[in-house]
């Protein structure tokens, strides 16, 4: 089942997520319901709070060099930790719950996280590159974070003017 996706400015993107700790059909039918929400929309990656549910889960789905995405590439990541980060990088990002805008954060180039998967089995993700951000991404969602607190203050107003704006138009459409 495709599941509404909640947007910015909603307060309930800045909820800090609780961990799982019931891995039980219950999580396995919303975690297929979450892919088929990100797959419906084009999303890379979405984050239970987007969904309206304060949990710390994840999913991802990278393509591959040909930019196609396969439901074998798909991560399921629960209550994930940081382990070790390395380095730093520029990458333009967006997200399903700030949609139509694409800006350029700093991220770290490198990170290990360990995570659960639906079984509540112990794994761990060495992640670069376009993973990375898009796990360091993620990951912000759990704690309540949006990608666009970490633009400057002037870009975040320029954003701000803008979005408000794409907003009134979409509503006169
Ligand atoms: C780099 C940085 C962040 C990520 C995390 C996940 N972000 C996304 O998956 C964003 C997808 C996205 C898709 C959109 O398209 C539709 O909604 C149909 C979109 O909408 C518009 O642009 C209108 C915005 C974002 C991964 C990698
Ligand atoms: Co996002």
């Amino acid at each position: 089942m495709k599941l509404p996706i909640i947007t910015y400015p909603d307060k309930r993107l800045k909820i800090v997520s609780n961990p799982v700790k019931v891995f039980d059909a219950e999580l396995h039918t919303f975690l297929d319901d979450m892919y088929e929400t990100m797959m419906a929309t084009n999303g890379l990656g979405l984050a239970a709070i987007q969904v309206d549910r304060p949990i710390q889960v994840l999913i991802l789905n990278i393509p591959n060099e040909e930019g196609e995405q396969y439901q074998e590439g798909l991560l399921e990541i629960i209550n994930p930790q940081i382990t070790f980060s390395d380095g730093s990088l520029f990458f333009q990002e967006g997200c399903l719950s700030v949609p139509g805008f694409y800006e350029e954060v700093e991220r770290y180039e490198k990170v290990i996280i360990s995570y659960l998967n639906r079984h509540g089995e112990g794994c761990s993700l060495e992640a670069d590159e376009l993973l990375s951000v898009a796990v360091q991404h993620e990951m912000d969602h759990l704690a309540g974070k949006l990608f666009i607190e970490k633009l400057s203050y002037s870009r975040r107003k320029k954003f701000e003017k803008e979005y408000k704006k794409a907003q009134k138009e979409k509503k006169r459409q």
